[in-house]
């Protein structure tokens, strides 16, 4: 973890070395201050280049020091002191230079990149937002609209569009450093051009701001970090650099402890912690580049564009030709869906086609290297399908079931292979939900599961691994969660008062507005299923509410009414009429109590489930419930919820 220099003639090379990314830790700050004072003390050098070791120039400061208190020297001030060096230094940079590693670069003289280099102010997805100069120093380099798009937007240009934007001065090939002194060695001896700060911007017509502040009102949808990006920047740009470089400053210690972004720092770490098993870290995955999909419904489609995505081949496999023709249309429509949204163009829908095969029957599973089951939940259908599958398919080939709650050793039980079989859980709609539970069984081999999780990476999605039980870790804690929610109605709080809180505390939809449309009758099969099986499992409102008929939007009514053609849930008297042999009298219960009482629920089950050692870890259950069940991502997840009230 240091900064070397090295002298080339009258340059000095000066190399963050702090893998894995640069990030800018206490001692980096440190020598770089040092640093900047001995260059300038010194007669022999006339120009500085400042570069970082390996893939990256800086990915920003050090998230890990932010649960402290911050510790001199502070980034500002070593970006000021470098902005005021005697002599000019020269940002050169590859790979990224984010937070505050652009802000470092902006206290440069001079920036020049690679064309592939990608420039950000990414502090807002952590809640908090730039702290050393980036809302000031940028609408001074890049002009004030492309700078609210960058430091509030999540705009991130990369270094051709860079050029253009003047946040570079020009880009340099490969290698990197000889180029950047040769530009060093130009700029020697001319008059120093302005620091970012010395230059002047215009101020923009009122209506920028105006059109800027309902759009990142409107986007943030709560966060508290993009609007007060944006007021730091305008006031600098109303009140001068000082004021504005005192407001970022300010602001970004506020933010900088709020839950919020206690809870963002907690979920970037855990997300990269999740995709890298420590078990797993020395284990190279199998080589997978065609994928069998068994199961063109909606969950086998999903998973198959996601699979497209990541630039696998597919082979679609159904037991008719009208099945396949359903998934081929299936397909298409939600290629033709993301073409609409401009989320994918004509050439890369027609390039996906071209990697999706089609066949009926298991003949083509031959050739797959994984294939995935994703057929009815049934146990003897899915048995069969591997069965199948191990008559046809390669001894190495993978086999992977997408069963949301089926036992996976039942399923494999007996079948050739177990040690390349295990569970891969997509949730619906998987091409685009992040969250992928991994259930090794008992005989799965490591580099079966290594490969499980390098998969995920591929999909851009986040591992979880779960061990075998009811539900895994997702369904297991939905339900304990809605069980209680109905615990709620029955004790006499009113259903839109329990959707009400937990839409407060920023779930999109509240438990029964959720139920309503996925259908009520998946509990309550459920539930009728543990009856069946003598267990003692009382009537709940959602029962009465499925054997009346109701069972959600899809029958037009559930816990909520709904008219033909609007699908906002109205008070239903028909649902209260028959829940209320179940249902108490009527007790009102304050929003806070009832995220309370519900978060105390999923947090029992997650100490459960982390008891029972079917989570590895509380990050990995706040993971599931975040991306996989719409936890609000700015409450960090139950787990956090409960660490923030002592409660772990
Ligand atoms: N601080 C500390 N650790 C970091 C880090 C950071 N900024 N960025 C990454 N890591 C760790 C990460 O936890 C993982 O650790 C390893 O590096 C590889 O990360 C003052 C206040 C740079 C694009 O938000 O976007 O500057 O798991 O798996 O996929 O205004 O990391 O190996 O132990 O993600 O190649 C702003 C965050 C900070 C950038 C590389 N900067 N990082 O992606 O590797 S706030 C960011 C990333 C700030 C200033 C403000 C990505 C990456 P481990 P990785 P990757």
């Amino acid at each position: 973890m240091t900064v070397n220099v090295e002298i080339d003639g009258e340059i000095a090379i000066v190399t963050i070395e702090n893998p894995p990314v640069n990030a800018l830790s206490g001692t980096v700050r440190q020598r770089l201050l040092a640093l900047a004072d001995a260059l300038d003390g010194d007669p022999n050098v006339r120009a500085v280049v400042l570069t970082g070791a390996g893939k990256l120039f800086v990915a920003g400061a050090d998230i890990a020091e932010f649960d402290r208190p911050p510790e001199p020297p502070f980034l500002p001030d070593v970006v000021a002191r470098i902005e005021a060096a005697a002599k000019p230094w020269i940002a050169a940079i590859r790979g990224a230079a984010l937070g505050g590693g652009l802000e470092l670069a902006l206290g440069c003289r001079f920036r020049v990149a690679t064309a592939s280099a990608r420039f950000a102010l990414p502090e807002i997805n952590l809640g908090i937002i730039p702290g050393a100069g980036g809302t000031q120093r940028l609408p001074r380099v890049v002009g004030v609209t492309e700078a609210i798009r960058i430091v509030a937007e999540n705009h991130s240009p990369d270094g051709r569009e860079a050029l253009r934007l003047g946040l570079v001065d020009t880009l340099v090939d490969e290698p990197l450093v000889p180029g950047a002194v040769a530009f060093a060695r130009a700029v020697v001896g001319q008059a120093l051009s302005p620091t970012s700060i010395e230059r002047v911007v215009p101020a923009p017509a009122a209506n920028v701001w105006t059109e800027a502040e309902a759009r990142i009102t409107a986007s943030a949808r709560g966060a508290a970090a993009p609007p007060q990006a944006l007021q730091a920047l305008k006031h600098g740009i109303e009140h001068g650099v000082e004021a504005g470089l005192a407001l970022e400053r300010s602001t970004f210690l506020a933010l900088r402890a709020t839950e919020e972004a206690a809870a963002l720092r907690h979920l970037f770490f855990a997300e990269r912690a999740a995709l890298r098993p420590a078990e797993l870290r020395a284990l190279s995955p199998r080589p997978i580049e065609t994928v069998g999909v068994v199961g063109g419904g909606t969950m086998g489609s999903g998973i198959a564009a996601a699979l497209l995505n990541a630039g696998l081949s597919i082979v679609l496999i159904e037991q008719d030709e009208a099945s396949v023709l359903r998934a081929r249309s299936t397909l298409a429509g939600l290629f033709e869906s993301s073409r609409r949204r401009g989320l994918m163009s004509d050439e890369v829908a027609s390039e996906w086609m071209a990697r999706l095969e089609t066949s009926i029957g298991y003949g083509a599973a031959e050739r797959c290297d994984l294939v995935i089951e994703a057929v009815f939940e049934d146990l003897a259908v899915k048995r069969s399908v591997f069965a199948e599958l191990g008559r046809v398919c390669r001894p190495d080939a993978i086999h992977a079931t997408n069963t949301s709650y089926i036992d996976p050793r039942l399923i494999a039980d007996g079948l050739p292979g177990p040690e390349r079989f295990l569970g891969l859980h997509f949730f619906s709609p998987a091409q685009v939900m992040k969250l992928l539970e991994i259930v090794p069984t008992p005989d799965t081999a490591l580099d079966v599961l290594a490969t499980g999780y390098d998969l995920a990476r591929r999909l851009g999605k986040v591992p979880v691994r779960s061990g075998i039980c009811d539900g895994f870790i997702g369904n297991r804690i939905l339900r304990s969660y809605r069980t209680e929610a109905e615990a709620l109605v029955c004790g006499g709080v009113d259903i839109a008062a329990v959707d009400a809180a937990m839409r407060a505390f920023g779930f999109a939809m509240g438990p029964f507005e959720m139920q309503d449309m996925a259908g009520l009758d998946i509990a309550y099969l459920y539930r009728e299923a543990a009856r069946a099986r003598g267990m003692p499992v009382p009537d709940m409102p959602g029962d009465l509410l499925v054997r009346a008929g109701r069972k959600g939007q899809k029958t037009g009514g559930g816990w909520y009414d709904y008219a033909a053609d609007d699908r906002r849930p109205k008070t239903s008297m028909d649902a209260q009429r028959i829940i209320a042999p179940l249902v108490g009298a009527k007790k009102e219960m304050a929003g806070e109590a009832i995220v309370s009482r519900l978060m105390a629920t999923m947090a029992e089950e997650g100490h459960a489930i982390l008891a029972e050692g079917i989570a590895l870890g509380a990050a990995d259950i706040d993971l599931v419930e975040v991306h996989g069940y719409g936890f609000p991502r700015k409450r960090g997840g139950p787990m956090f919820q409960a660490g923030r009230l002592g409660k772990t």
